[in-house]
């Protein structure tokens, strides 16, 4: 058996060299368990994510978004299954992490708590939560374990279609009537700093990141991403002809980038401690969802396991 400090030089050369740590590598017990942590809270937060998009599945204004709207819903549904498998090949069970989801001991993304009160809120929803997401998974693509990557790397073409779909919700609002561009405005204004808020908080207050960045888990601090993400973003709020809700937000010509205001920190940290506007509504409907479908599962195991009896039998 190879002793410690040989299997511990392999894990390092690995980040070093830009390898992928696999699933039967030996790695630190710490770099385990932040990257379950991580994981599980991206898979969560794919499948809360489902819900205040859900909620406007009957009510979409056409055929045609209500189809484009429930492929959207169902590729997160999707997004969690290949997390969840990721985590599960670091030795984390599926019920240990729904089960912790499901009692509110678990994190999922804070973006997620906020309410979905008009239309113009799906538009704004595809655009800029899935813009936030794409931005901070582009870098997870290239994450050092392999799995996690890999799952990465397909949730992010996937996640380009649905800052499309978004974005073209709010051009036919903004380039519609006046009453449409002023719903399109009151969403941008709702949704503005909550968005800001999901790449997480200051990096002078990020207790995970310096250990992330060093294991290669993340390559980017939240900062860096969010100051990507409000630069990116400007000139896509321009064409649409509306204004964000920052009076502070300036070109820097020195950095190159956009001066903007924080988001108000107090309310982030109130809404992942569970005291959002709809942490109790989402869990809620999550667990609910999973009892509903308890029987799904089951005849899914016993169509398991009926199989594996006739293969053994035959
Ligand atoms: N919400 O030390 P850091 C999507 C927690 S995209 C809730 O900076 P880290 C797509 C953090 O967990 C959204 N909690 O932490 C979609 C930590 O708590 P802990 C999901 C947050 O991990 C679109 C504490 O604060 N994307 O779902 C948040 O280095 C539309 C200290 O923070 C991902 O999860 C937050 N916003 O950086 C689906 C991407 N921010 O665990 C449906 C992967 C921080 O120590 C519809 N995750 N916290 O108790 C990441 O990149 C990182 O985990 C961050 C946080 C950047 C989220």
């Amino acid at each position: 058996m190879d002793n410690v400090v040989d299997v511990e030089k392999n894990f390092n050369s690995k980040l070093e060299k830009n390898d992928f740590v696999e699933p039967k590598d030996w790695m630190p017990e710490n770099y385990r368990k932040h990257l379950i942590r991580q994981i599980s809270q991206h898979a969560h937060s794919e499948i809360i994510g489902m819900l205040p998009e859900g909620n406007w599945i009957s009510r979409a204004p056409s055929l045609r978004s209500k189809i484009v709207l429930l492929a959207k819903v169902q590729d997160e549904g999707g997004h969690g299954l290949y997390l969840y498998t990721a985590a599960e090949t670091l030795g984390a069970s599926r019920d240990e992490l729904l089960g912790a989801l499901h009692t509110g001991k678990a994190k999922y993304s804070s973006i997620f708590n906020y309410p979905t009160l008009t239309w113009a809120d799906i538009g704004a929803v595809g655009w800029l939560v899935d813009g936030a997401a794409i931005m901070n998974q582009v870098m997870l693509q290239r994450t050092s374990y392999g799995p996690y990557s890999r799952a990465m790397i397909r949730i992010c073409k996937e996640e380009s279609f649905h800052q499309r779909q978004g974005y073209e919700i709010m051009c036919r609002l903004c380039f519609g009537t006046e009453e449409q561009k002023e719903m399109a405005q009151d969403a941008l204004n709702r949704w503005w700093f909550p968005t800001m808020m999901m790449f997480g908080p200051p990096d002078k207050d990020s207790p995970n990141s310096e250990q992330a960045i060093k294991w290669r888990i993340k390559r980017e601090t939240n900062d860096e991403l969010r100051q990507k993400f409000v630069d990116r973003t400007v000139a896509q709020v321009e064409f649409l002809g509306l204004t964000i809700p920052d009076k502070n937000l300036k070109w820097n010509e020195t950095k190159k980038g956009y001066d903007f205001s924080e988001p108000d920190w107090s309310e982030f940290y109130s809404v992942i401690k569970g005291n959002g506007p709809c942490n109790k509504e989402r869990l809620e409907a999550r667990n609910k969802a999973h009892s509903d479908g308890a029987w799904v599962r089951e005849a899914a195991i016993a169509y398991a396991e009926k199989k594996k009896e006739n293969i053994l039998a035959a």
